[in-house]
């Protein structure tokens, strides 16, 4: 099995880039051993603060997002950082030529249970002639990235990344401390029978959600539902078994634009399950064509298997 370093100069990923990637991965790996140690660990619990998000943090996220900005910000190649644990852009080297955002931990109310968590990841070209602490190095399309991961640490660690091509899946090998590729290629099946989206919201969704999953559960195949409250989980269930991840705006006024964050959940997802033959938009449009106005705008996501996203996008949505 090859080592994802040999798959990245293959795949001609420049040093520098590389560089970025195996610092993100080292954190990756420190985590991974902290989550397999559960509550022995001392990670696990909530601290009395809450994020920018207005949603209240885990240890884990405090400890996760540390770990992650305190490698990078020792990187010469990199020139600002983002997170969903920090209000503002992190600025770290005037001449970096990468600028990179992450969710250190994706799906955080399952932390105290032993089930599926994140880090999700992006990677943008740095702007030459934007200082590093201007958040405008964050004011880009998805289509901009030139890197996109999350790491899984599930039953085994997983890491799932594209640089452009196409998406893969390595696995983190114990014995030697290194992530093995295991799925050269992803490719989300294009038929399907399963769908993800919180049914509890739905008092409070618009009518292209409500038609979609009316006509679904009323039409001829026999559909499964599943939900792992990790869009992590949900989106690398998908990648392996195709179906469709759901996470619409509704009528709430703290819902009016959905739940996930565009920069660092939205974007890099959407370039990993566009580069593994499927279909990310926001209801109507591309997520990839989106530019980024807030650094921590939020967006409805619907992803996955294209036939389905492509139902979706066509119920109807006069509300
Ligand atoms: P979490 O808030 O636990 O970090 O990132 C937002 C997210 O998790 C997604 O990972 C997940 O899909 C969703 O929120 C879960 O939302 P619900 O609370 O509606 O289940």
């Amino acid at each position: 099995m090859k080592r994802l370093m040999s798959v990245l100069k293959d795949d001609g990923v420049e040093q520098s880039l590389i560089t970025i990637i195996r610092t993100i991965l080292a954190a990756s790996k420190e985590l991974s051993f902290r989550i397999s140690q559960g509550e022995l660990s001392g990670v696990l619990g909530s601290t009395l603060d809450e994020n920018i998000q207005g949603e209240q943090q885990k240890t884990l996220d405090v400890i996760a997002n540390q770990l992650i900005k305190e490698l990078l910000a020792e990187e010469a190649d990199v020139k600002s950082l983002a997170s969903e644990e920090e209000e503002h852009i992190v600025p770290v080297n005037e001449t970096g030529k990468y600028v990179i955002a992450f969710d250190p931990l994706d799906g955080s109310s399952n932390t105290d249970v032993n089930a599926l968590i994140g880090t999700i990841f992006t990677i943008f070209p740095a702007i030459d002639d934007l200082a590093a602490d201007d958040w405008k190095q964050f004011n880009r399309e998805g289509s901009e990235q030139v890197c996109a991961g999350y790491v899984l640490y599930g039953p085994s660690t997983m890491l799932v990344l594209s640089t452009g091509k196409e998406t893969r899946g390595y696995t983190l090998d114990l014995t030697h401390g290194g992530y093995l590729l295991t799925h050269p290629v992803l490719t989300i099946p294009q038929m399907t029978n399963e769908f993800a989206i919180n049914m509890a919201n739905q008092p409070h969704w618009h009518l292209q959600t409500q038609q979609y999953i009316q006509d679904i559960l009323g039409g001829d195949k026999t559909y499964n539902m599943r939900w792992n409250a990790a869009m992590v989980g949900d989106v690398h269930r998908i990648l392996f078994r195709g179906g469709i991840f759901i996470y619409p705006k509704d009528r709430r006024p703290q819902y009016i634009e959905g739940k996930l964050r565009l920069l660092y959940e939205a974007f890099p997802m959407a370039m990993l399950v566009e580069n593994a033959g499927g279909k990310a938009i926001d209801g109507n449009f591309s997520i990839l064509d989106k530019r980024l106005d807030t650094l921590h705008q939020r967006v409805p996501v619907i992803l996955g298997s294209t036939c389905e996203v492509e139902l979706y996008k066509s119920s109807k949505s006069n509300d």
